[in-house]
């Protein structure tokens, strides 16, 4: 079973090449840092967008040519046909890694005991093709947004039969995931927030989220589930307001509950704009506070306010993100999967390539163009200067506690100090950051 008959394996062939089937920039085995491209990047490509959907937006049906999903009356050999369709895309775009959710990968049953019946049943198969072609998985997740009975939550339902059964689709997932060798497991809560306050317990729910979280590690370390647990923050969509709005409130939640050391964050392009943040202060904000995991590749639309999931094609972006990974020793267990989806005009199997392509060129281009800014120590060696003082003397006093507002008074009346603003250098900066984006 063939479906993407008129494609090869897609190779390097530098930047010169004009072939829209061939990378320019990513080079899997070309050294960057003391690792190959491939282990700086950790691309994964998303089951959902990629062979899930069907390309219809909330006017219109779906457009997209996915003769996987239509071949059989059956829905598990559709599963089958899908999962068929995903290797051989995934082998042949050469990304190591791919991510999926429950539902993406095995049809909902009309009992729960069918649901996971057919997940275990489709994980044997999935075992199959990684074994087979060598593709790993990033992470699992469980959809805990898509049907009916979570429409008011999943751990923030008012209804705790409902958390019940959130637990009860987390823990056949996890344990999946466990089996599969995934190298994380991840939470987004789609659900987890709020329409109206008129109707809404926020700190209940708040509380009810906490307990679901402390369940989900708990559960990983009594499977002994060696794997990153990482929420993703989005502040709204489908929920009017969601409580994992951004990095500093995923921050805050994790602390108020205890669970700062179990998780980390799979940070998203796309949400970090809704919530009018730039992709790399979300990123930034997670590593400064030790809780970055991982990366959902995308990009919104700067004139539209909702999740486009676009592919991302932000060279500067990606430079400047890719800077902050860096600058913190890599990626680790995490990884840049693209949460990206195609247009709903661009109905043709190969469009899912161009996509791709495009998204690891640019961030092979970021990767690049972060290694060199790094290496020439510009940027960094202006911000040590900027807060040299703060190394030794003065600074390092007042931060280990030996100095009290008393002791800092008598000081500034004493010496009466000079404090004349010094040029944050912004433009300076932004014109060496210009020069190395290629
Ligand atoms: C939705 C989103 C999800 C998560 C996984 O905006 O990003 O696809 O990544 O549930
Ligand atoms: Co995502």
């Amino acid at each position: 079973m063939s479906f993407f008959a008129d494609v090869d394996t897609v190779t390097y062939q530098g930047p010169d090449c004009t072939d829209p089937l061939a990378f320019r920039y990513y080079d899997a085995n070309r050294r960057v840092l003391g690792k190959s491209m491939a282990e700086q990047l950790r691309f994964a490509v998303c089951y959902w967008h990629s062979f899930d959907a069907p390309g219809g937006d909330v006017f219109g049906d779906g457009t997209w040519d996915r003769p996987w999903a239509n071949g059989s009356a059956e829905p598990m050999a559709r599963a089958r046909a899908k999962l068929a369709a995903a290797f051989e895309f995934i082998a042949k775009l050469t990304a190591p890694y791919f991510c999926f959710h429950d539902r993406d990968v095995a049809p909902e049953g009309s009992t729960f005991a069918e649901s996971e019946k057919n997940l275990l049943a489709m994980g044997e198969d999935i075992a199959a093709a990684m074994q087979r072609t060598g593709i790993k998985l990033l992470w699992g997740t469980a959809n805990l947004f898509g049907h009916p009975r979570y429409a008011a939550g999943a751990a923030t339902n008012p209804n705790p039969e409902v958390f019940a059964y959130a637990a009860a689709q987390v823990r056949t997932v996890l344990e999946l995931t466990h089996q599969l060798g995934g190298e994380n497991y991840v939470l987004w809560g789609g659900r987890e927030g709020y329409d109206t306050l008129l109707n809404t317990d926020l700190k209940r729910e708040s509380d009810q989220l906490g307990r679901f979280m402390a369940l989900v590690a708990e559960h990983k370390h009594k499977i002994g589930f060696a794997g990153t647990l990482l929420i993703e923050p989005k502040p709204c969509e489908p929920t009017k307001h969601q409580y994992d709005y951004d990095s500093a409130a995923c921050y805050a939640f994790l602390q108020k509950y205890g669970l700062a050391d179990e998780f980390k964050l799979n940070i998203e392009c796309n949400h970090a704009t809704l919530a009018g943040h730039t992709f790399q202060h979300e990123v930034a904000y997670a590593i400064a506070h030790g809780i970055f995991g991982s990366v959902d590749a995308n990009r919104g639309d700067a004139q539209n306010g909702w999740d486009t999931d676009q592919y991302p094609t932000n060279v500067e972006e990606a430079t400047l993100v890719l800077y902050e990974i860096l600058c913190a020793g890599g990626l680790g267990s995490g990884g840049f999967n693209f949460d990206a989806k195609l247009r709903r005009q661009s109905v043709a199997r190969e469009d899912l390539f161009y996509g791709h392509i495009g998204g690891m060129d640019t961030l092979a281009r970021g990767l690049l163009n972060a290694a060199a800014l790094l290496e020439s120590e510009e940027l960094s060696g202006h911000v040590a200067q900027r807060y040299a003082g703060w190394d030794g003397g003065l600074g390092e006093r007042i931060l280990a506690g030996d100095e009290s507002f008393d002791s800092l008074a008598r000081r500034v009346r004493a010496s009466n100090p000079d404090l004349a603003p010094v040029s944050g250098r912004q433009e300076l900066l932004e014109n060496v950051v210009a020069r190395f984006v290629r």
